[in-house]
C-alpha cells in the first residue's frame, strides 16, 4: 500500500490514530519506533531546529527539503505542514506537484494570512478570507496526481477568537472544496470548544486535532466524540531540548561528561538507529 493510502486510511478508519510531530530524519526513526501511526513535519519544529521562529519563514524548498528527508527515514506515512501554501493558488500547485513527487502522504494548509504565525503566540492571528482559502484548497485537491494524496484543511477560527459558527462555517466550505479532512485548533486548556465543533460537524469528514494545550483530553474519550487523527506536534522537540539543556548543565558544571555518560544514549546505540551494518553490507 502506498503511503499516500496508508495516511488515508488512518483518517477514515473507526480507530483513533496518533501521529508525531518529527523535524527530521533520526526522530522518525524514533517516532516509528515507538509505534505510533504516522508522522507530521512541524513547521514550529523545523524552524525552531534552525533557531527560527515559526512565522513562515521557512520557504517551500526548505519545508520540503527537511519533510523528505523525515519521509525517507521512516515507513510510516507523513503529513506535511504546509502552513498557508507559500503564495496564491500557483504556489499551492507547485507545492502539491512537489510533495506528491517525494512520495510524502499528503499536506495540511492553514486559512492564514501569509506570513502566518504560530497558532500559540499571543497578538493578533490574521485569517484568510474563506473564499479565498477554499479557492486554494480547491486548487491542491485538483494538482494531485493520485487520488490518495491527501489535502488537510486546517481552520483556525477558535485560535483567532472567530468563534465556533465561524470556525464550522468555514470548514463545510473547505470540505465542499475537496479537502479530505479537517484539522481544528484550539488554544484552549480543555477541549470543550472542540467538542462543540465535533457536534456541530457531524462527521462529516474526517477531523484531526492537536491536543498540545490540551493534554489530558482522554483518547477514548476523542474517539468517542468524533476524533480521525490526533497530533503530538512537538513533544519529541521539547524532550530533547530539555534532556540536552539537563546534560550540557551537568558536563559544565563536573567539568567532564562522567557524570552523564550512563544517562546518555550510548554511541553503539547510535550505529544501530543509523543502520552502520546494513550499509556496509549493502557496499561490501
Ligand atoms: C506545527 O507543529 O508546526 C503546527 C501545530 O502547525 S502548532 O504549533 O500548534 O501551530
Ligand atoms: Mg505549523
Amino acid at each position: 500500500m502506498s503511503k499516500a493510502a496508508q495516511l488515508r486510511e488512518l483518517l477514515e478508519r473507526k480507530e483513533i490514530a496518533r501521529i508525531v510531530g518529527a523535524r527530521d530524519a533520526l526522530t522518525a526513526l524514533l517516532v516509528e519506533e515507538a509505534g505510533f501511526d504516522g508522522v507530521w513535519a512541524s513547521s514550529f519544529e523545523i524552524s525552531a531546529s534552525r533557531a527560527l521562529p515559526d512565522l513562515g519563514l521557512l520557504t517551500m524548498s526548505e519545508l520540503l527539503e527537511a519533510s523528505s528527508h523525515v519521509n525517507r527515514a521512516t515507513s510510516l506515512p507523513l503529513l506535511a505542514d504546509c502552513d498557508t501554501g507559500f503564495g496564491g493558488n500557483i504556489n499551492v500547485v507547485r507545492t502539491v506537484d512537489m510533495f506528491e513527487a517525494a512520495g510524502i502522504a499528503g499536506i495540511c494548509l492553514e486559512d492564514k494570512v501569509f506570513p502566518k504565525r504560530n497558532s500559540f503566540l499571543g497578538g493578533g492571528q490574521n485569517l484568510e478570507d474563506p473564499a479565498e482559502f477554499a479557492g486554494r484548497i480547491e486548487a491542491a485537491v485538483r494538482a494531485r496526481s493520485g487520488s490518495d494524496f491527501t489535502v488537510v484543511a486546517r481552520v483556525e477560527a477558535l485560535i483567532a477568537g472567530a468563534g465556533l459558527d465561524e470556525a464550522v462555517r468555514r470548514a463545510h466550505l473547505y470540505a465542499d472544496a475537496g479537502a479530505d479532512a479537517v484539522l481544528i485548533h484550539s488554544k484552549k486548556t480543555e477541549p470543550s470548544e472542540i467538542r462543540e465543533f465535533l457536534r456541530a460537524w457531524q462527521g462529516r469528514k474526517p477531523v484531526v486535532v492537536v491536543p498540545t494545550t490540551y493534554p489530558h483530553w482522554d483518547l477514548a474519550e476523542a474517539e468517542a466524540a468524533g476524533v480521525s487523527v490526533v497530533i503530538y506536534a512537538n513533544h519529541a522537540l521539547r524532550a530533547s531540548v530539555s534532556a540536552m539543556r539537563d546534560v550540557l548543565g551537568e558536563i559544565r558544571v563536573a567539568g567532564g561528561t562522567g557524570g552523564v555518560e550512563d544517562t546518555i544514549a550510548p554511541m553503539k546505540e547510535l550505529f544501530g538507529l543509523t543502520q552502520v551494518s546494513r550499509w556496509e553490507e549493502r557496499s561490501a
